[in-house]
């Protein structure tokens, strides 16, 4: 035991109160009763008097937020990827335990109950999450925060197989309405678009006039973010787009009952979809119009809050906002608060420029160059012409007054820093904006924020030392671990501080049983028990038995090339074949897990899938290997299938090629839950390894250094194709028609990239690939060993607690106090 006990949070009611509070909503705000209610009604009345508690919280926190004129943090992200609320929104408040009894007296199990609630996919993978995960954190911190984002009406695609293929549903998180939304009609925006710029002259000066083309009007939906233990609940506040006059009678009348739609169905298309790319430039008119419209909202709205506080007097503005990017999908509220500040408030240039300097920071999440944002000038041109005018107006004093005072005369270096890119028609360079903009520029882990200042920005390095800075990645331990284990939350309790979910340090106390064999056996009982709920879940999904006992090998993420599922693939059916050659191969039961969506349009990652999906029929119905491999692709991978797996995974897969994935947090929330890392030298491995010790995970690969060399001589994947028995017959497997009887060639595109071009180096990585699953089977085997090495690693994470990143984000980049919020 470490030090005192301090308090978990406490609820003020009793069980009898909750189950009365239920019932009553029930009745009241549901017209229903008990023996009648569905299990959708039940979930909806424990929200609202889950609600009695959280709207008390938000409006104890604004009061306390307004009455002292506190510095905030605005998060500008298009991606909230929350999943569900209610199970979060219980642990936060202290209350699951309560609401746990209280549903079993009323006849029902809460878990089951809780298997209600849709997931707000308003996210793509980790970018979306991480930002789901620091406003969990902002609130628990009891920062003054709020995020900004699009109330989507359709959050990330719904999945499904067919004939092993992956087809796309819509999602449809809100069709019946969602609990957790407060509309706030009163806080109403106004957003133009199109139309063109005057230069008005008088008194001897000029300025701009925008008259826009057309607007459309944003309304704010507030989703309460409940800090852990509830003092504080901060919001996050999602726009929806509205046409200005949403039904035009005048048409109606004179006969246009479609054109009378027109204009509100363009305008509400603003916030119909997530735009389902991850990593990739989304290249489209709408999705530019998707950036500004919540960018323009989410600025006005920190306006107005100013105004009502201050007047015209923006003296303190900068003392009293900061503004936080995630990545460069929101760089162009940058122009839009030097428009408002020049525009509209008559401030000077120079004036305002600082102003927006030391208002904005900007967060990096990748170094892929398709992911790097640009945008046709004619399009922002034509879109938002004054915005235009005001970036090329930003980028010619940077390129006179900074560039030029650097690095005089030297044409080269000014091409390269510009914000508008020259070749290709011209094009402007979100990225270089966002630097040029913000007064910090961060990436999520250390090898990712040295390779933005070494490979990304380096002249902006040196033009700025000091600007660049790194932020590791975190993930809450109250969804990822509290809620989504509480088996091993209830053991860890029995020998740390209640409070462990804020202060995850406390698990270092866990280090000394490592070694202790009752708690060995403890701590894995906790995994297989999680593995016998999950091999019912992998039923229900996929129709395949696996056993608890085999090794859950898991990988789950994005499906990117770079983070390399297929070399995942080519292991599997070596495995396999090695099994068909000597059915005695000895080698301790598998079960490969894959969860993944590919980007729509993404064509190669759809066929890894198919392939995925091919060999796992095979090999999961091939008596001759004894079910010592299973394969199972589960569909529709999202948070709230994330928080069944990790508590039951073995072994973390995380295998991108050295230098791609900036940090990851799967990585994190699957050592956290005590599977075993097998991973590159990439993003945060690296630091999970520190903190862990190299002896409690598997690294394999080339390095970062490694890359770059086989690069520069000329990669070859063909010389490992020919080089390696085992990897050339199963890479020419997937030409042949064992999988695909009957069709030969349906895997063949999948070979051919990697053989022909190989991008992400697969086929080099793939012998030590193979080595290191050796030695992830053989410490399987050995059981204390195993056992010791996943308890250091549940004991090692504190790190990567996000309230720690958060912390970092308030000291270094934000300069924000923490302002708890009064009781009453
Ligand atoms: C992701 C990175 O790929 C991942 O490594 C990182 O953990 C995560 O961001 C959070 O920082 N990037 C994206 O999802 C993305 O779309 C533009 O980047």
């Amino acid at each position: 035991m470490s030090g005192k006990k301090s308090a978990a949070p406490k609820p003020d009611m009793t069980v009898k109160q909750f189950k009365e509070t239920v019932i009553k909503h029930l009745r009241s705000t549901l017209g229903t009763y008990e023996e009648k209610a569905s299990k959708q009604a039940w979930n909806q009345a424990i929200a609202a008097s889950v609600n009695e508690f959280i709207f008390d919280g938000v409006s104890r926190t604004r009061k306390t937020h307004a009455g002292k004129d506190a510095r905030a943090v605005h998060y500008l992200s298009l991606e909230f990827l929350m999943g569900r609320l209610m199970s979060n929104n219980l642990q936060n408040l202290g209350l699951y335990e309560l609401a746990d009894k209280a549903m079993k007296e009323l006849g029902f199990e809460l878990a089951d109950i809780l298997e209600e609630e849709p997931d707000m996919a308003l996210g793509n993978g980790g970018l979306g999450r991480l930002a789901a995960c620091f406003i969990d954190s902002m609130a628990t911190l009891a920062l003054p925060a709020i995020g900004y984002g699009i109330h989507y009406e359709h959050g990330l695609f719904r999945q499904e197989f067919f004939k092993g293929r992956q087809v796309e549903r819509p999602d449809q998180w809100r069709e019946f309405g969602s609990p957790w939304e407060i509309c706030r009609p009163e806080s109403e925006q106004v957003v133009k678009l199109y139309g063109y710029v005057e230069t008005v002259y008088e008194n001897g000066g000029s300025h701009k006039v925008w008259h826009p083309g057309r607007t459309m009007r944003a309304i704010p939906w507030d989703i309460p973010i409940v800090g852990y233990g509830g003092h504080n609940v901060n919001v996050l506040r999602l726009w929806e787009s509205r046409a200005d006059k949403f039904f035009d009678w005048d048409v109606f009348n004179s006969g246009g009952y479609v054109d009378a739609y027109t204009e509100s169905v363009q305008a509400e298309t603003v916030s119909k979809v997530l735009y389902p790319n991850d990593e990739t430039d989304a290249g489209k008119e709408l999705r530019l119009i998707q950036q500004y419209f919540f960018s323009a909202a989410s600025i006005a709205d920190v306006m107005r809050r100013f105004r009502n506080a201050h007047g015209n007097d923006f003296s303190k503005f900068t003392a009293l906002n900061a503004l936080q990017l995630n990545d460069t999908h929101p760089a162009i509220a940058i122009p839009e608060l030097m428009r408002v500040l020049v525009d509209e408030e008559g401030i000077s240039w120079a004036e305002a420029w600082k102003m927006t300097r030391e208002t904005f920071s900007y967060t990096n999440h990748t170094l892929l160059p398709e992911a790097l944002e640009k945008w046709p000038l004619r399009m922002i041109q034509h879109v938002l012409p004054r915005h235009m005018e005001i970036i090329f107006e930003i980028n010619a004093r940077f390129l006179k007054d900074e560039v030029e005072t650097k690095w005089p005369g030297n044409d080269g270096i000014k091409r390269k820093l510009s914000i508008i890119e020259e070749a290709n028609g011209q094009m402007v360079r979100m990225g270089n904006l966002s630097v040029v903009g913000s007064h910090a520029v961060n990436g999520v882990a250390q090898i990712h924020s040295d390779l933005v200042k070494k490979d990304l920005f380096p002249e902006m390095n040196e033009l700025w030392p000091g600007k660049f800075l790194n932020v590791t990645n975190g993930i809450t331990p109250r969804r990822w671990m509290k809620a989504c284990n509480p088996r091993l939350s209830t053991l860890i309790e029995k020998h740390v501080d209640a409070d462990w979910p804020r202060y995850l340090e406390k698990l270092t106390a866990l280090k000394p049983l490592a070694d202790d064999s009752k708690f060995q056996k403890e701590y894995m009982a906790v995994k297989h028990a999680n593995k016998e709920d999950f091999v019912k879940v992998i039923k229900e999904l996929t129709d395949v038995d696996v056993s608890a006992d085999a090794i859950f090998d898991v990988q789950i993420k994005r499906l990117h090339e770079y983070k390399r599922q297929h070399l995942n693939l080519l292991y599997i059916m070596a495995l396999y074949r090695r099994l068909l050659i000597n059915p005695d191969y000895d080698m301790h039961p598998r079960v490969f897990i894959f969860g993944a969506k590919a980007a729509p349009g993404y064509y190669l990652a759809k066929e890894i899938i198919f392939a995925i999906n091919k060999v796992a029929e095979k090999v999961n119905n091939d008596p001759r290997i004894k079910d010592k491999i299973k394969v199972v692709f589960l569909p529709n991978y999202r948070v709230s299938l994330a928080e069944k797996l990790i508590p039951a995974a073995d072994v973390s897969q995380q295998i991108s090629l050295a230098g791609k994935e900036a940090s990851g947090t799967g990585n994190m929330k699957l050592a956290l839950n005590g599977a075993i890392t097998l991973g590159t030298l990439d993003g945060a491995n690296i630091e999970i390894a520190e903190e862990a010790g190299e002896e409690n995970v598997v690294i394999f690969g080339m390095d970062v250094d490694e890359v770059v060399e086989t690069r520069e001589q000329g990669y070859n994947p063909g010389h490992y194709y020919q080089n390696n028995e085992e990897l050339k017959a199963v890479l020419d497997w997937l030409d042949s028609d064992f999988f695909t009887p009957g069709e030969p060639g349906l895997l063949s595109a999948v070979k051919h990239n990697l053989v022909d071009h190989d991008p992400y180096m697969v086929l080099a990585d793939y012998q030590s690939y193979s080595d290191a699953q050796s030695k992830i089977d053989a410490l399987y085997r050995d059981k204390k060993a195993w056992a010791r090495a996943a308890i250091i690693n549940t004991a090692s994470l504190a790190k990567f607690n996000s309230d720690r990143s958060i912390q970092d984000y308030a000291d270094t980049i934000w300069n924000l106090k923490p302002i708890k919020a009064a009781a009453k």
